[in-house]
């Protein structure tokens, strides 16, 4: 059915990326990242989704370009993005112009507090082409990147 871009009928599709190094959530440096793997991020992210009438495509990827194809991808299929980018974050220009090019709502999302940490990670090349940045709230944030999404797509 013809809808706006990104949208079955009224269903719009999400699409949740991740940068590298994510696939290892739960298995290692748990102090910091916290215990839920990968699998459990996009079951919160999918089941909030479809609270509120909407889809996920999620994908996850330790490859720059990879990554850039799946936002050019987006910009036909989807009609949100929710992106954790990983250490891309702080200096993947190609990120930001991929996204600059993406019309619908962006939110990058980080589990932990990248500005609490080390200097390099203060710098985020994505958060001036995202709508917002929640970062450091684990996995509640990425329910509340839905929220934010689904609110902005109403
Ligand atoms: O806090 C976040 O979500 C980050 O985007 C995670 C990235 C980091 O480079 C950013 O500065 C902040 C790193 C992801 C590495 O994830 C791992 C998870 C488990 C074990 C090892 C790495």
């Amino acid at each position: 059915m013809a809808g706006r871009r990104g949208t079955i009928g009224a269903v719009a599709i999400i699409a949740l990326l991740h940068g590298p190094n994510l696939n290892l959530l739960g298995q290692r440096e748990p102090h910091i990242y916290g215990s839920a793997t990968l699998d459990d991020y996009v079951a919160v992210v999918t089941a909030a989704a479809q609270a509120h009438g909407h889809t996920v495509e999620a994908l996850q990827t330790n490859h720059e370009g990879v990554l850039v194809d799946a936002i050019h991808s987006a910009r036909n299929r989807a009609a949100a993005i929710i992106i954790n980018p990983g250490a891309f974050t702080h200096y993947a220009w190609s990120i930001h112009d991929a996204l600059a090019a993406f019309a619908g709502p962006i939110v990058e999302v980080h589990i932990s507090n990248p500005n609490a940490r080390e200097p390099w990670r203060h710098i985020s090349v994505v958060a001036p082409v995202a709508t917002g940045s929640i970062m450091g709230l684990g996995i509640q944030g990425y329910e509340l990147a839905v929220h934010a999404v689904a609110a902005r797509l109403a």
